[in-house]
């Protein structure tokens, strides 16, 4: 057999993901679960994928589900899921791993739980393995969110733990985030933090059938009180759920739908995404000098920068656009 050589190698596998979009285009669910394989690996094979891909996203309405651990956010994403199928919505669900890669209980636990979902072909359900490195775990949600969007999916939901710095970006890319919230997690208004209130539009209160749900839901209504006046003029709205019984999901879903609407009817929608694709294109920029950098100047050359950034020879401002210049090929960057 002919062994291809590594660039050659790289470019049929490129190729292959660029011609998997027109698969999944024509509806191939293999070809979504490939292309979401490839997307969240990275590299790339995945920035050719996402390049064609772009051009059919920008339909779906992202939503962000999130929440302390065990607040029964997966049961709730199942029933949402089912309540959406009903109205005759497609559904795409992205599970980020709440905990470390090695023990994968969690994983295996939502998948368990989301398999009622697993026989409709109108819903599409994916748990992200690994949390990768810092940030990586934000970049490469928001891609699968791409593929399943130019997929065609009409809601995708994304399930994250609300504590990290990775979760508030991940809330930010959604258009609509619910903020899930349980009873007796402490009855001061610390207990529920503080960060919650810039990202939530929509709070749940689940868990409803246990002792001081009202009290969760006074909590809540003070908190925002004391915030002030509500942001994009929507006042978020807080619903009570029961999701082991399929309790309160429809107005959940209603309250989805209702922000949605708000965001469109209001210009909020468009200056959103502005922002988003903004924040992203800068994201892009950044990674591409990265790389660039990195591809051009040795890690030894940049093991010696950084030794001397730390014995103060010189300063990281200069350094870095003095190897950004040099990798660019320029003698000055300004
Ligand atoms: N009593 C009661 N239990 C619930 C309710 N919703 C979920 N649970 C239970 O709470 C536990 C956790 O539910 P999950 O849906 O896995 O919660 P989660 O927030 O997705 O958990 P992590 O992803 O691990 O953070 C399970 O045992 C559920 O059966 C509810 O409304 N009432
Ligand atoms: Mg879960």
């Amino acid at each position: 057999m002919p062994t291809l050589s590594p660039s050659a190698f790289q470019a049929r596998k490129c190729e292959r993901g660029v011609g998997l979009v027109d698969q999944m285009q024509a509806g191939d669910r293999r070809a979504l679960s490939r292309l979401v394989s490839i997307v969240e690996n990275g590299g790339e094979d995945s920035r050719r994928a996402l390049a064609k891909l772009y051009q059919y996203t920008g339909r779906a309405q992202i939503i962000g589900v999130t929440g302390p651990p065990g607040a029964g956010k997966s049961t709730l994403v199942n029933e949402l899921a089912l309540e959406f199928r009903r109205r005759d919505t497609t559904v795409g669900i992205l599970a980020v791993d709440p905990t470390s890669p090695y023990s994968g209980g969690a994983i295996l636990g939502d998948r368990i739980r989301m398999q009622p979902l697993g026989h409709d072909p109108s819903i599409f359900v994916r748990s992200m393995a690994s949390r990768g490195q810092l940030g990586g775990i934000a970049r490469a949600t928001g891609d699968v969110v791409k593929v399943l969007d130019a997929a065609g999916f009409n809601k995708i939901i994304v399930e994250t733990i609300g504590a990290g710095q990775a979760e508030v970006e991940i809330a930010r890319e959604a258009h609509t985030t619910v903020v899930v919230e349980v009873p007796g997690l402490g009855d001061d208004v610390q207990a529920i933090k503080a960060g919650i209130l810039e990202i939530a539009d929509v709070f749940v209160v689940n868990k409803a059938d246990r002792e001081d749900a009202q009290k969760t839901q006074r909590h809540l209504q003070a908190m925002m009180q004391l915030g002030g006046a509500p942001r994009e003029d929507w006042p978020v709205p807080i619903v009570m759920t029961v999701a082991t019984k399929a309790q309160g999901i429809e107005a959940v879903v209603d309250a989805i739908e209702s922000h949605l609407s708000h965001l469109q009817t209001t210009g909020h929608f468009v200056e959103r995404e502005r922002q988003r694709v903004e924040r992203e294109f800068r994201s892009i920029l950044q990674g591409l000098a990265l790389d660039l950098v990195q591809e051009r100047v040795g890690p030894e050359q940049r093991a010696a920068v950084v030794a001397r950034i730390q014995a103060r020879q010189v300063d990281p401002y200069t350094a870095a656009e003095r190897m950004l210049a040099d990798a660019l090929g320029v003698a000055e960057l300004k």
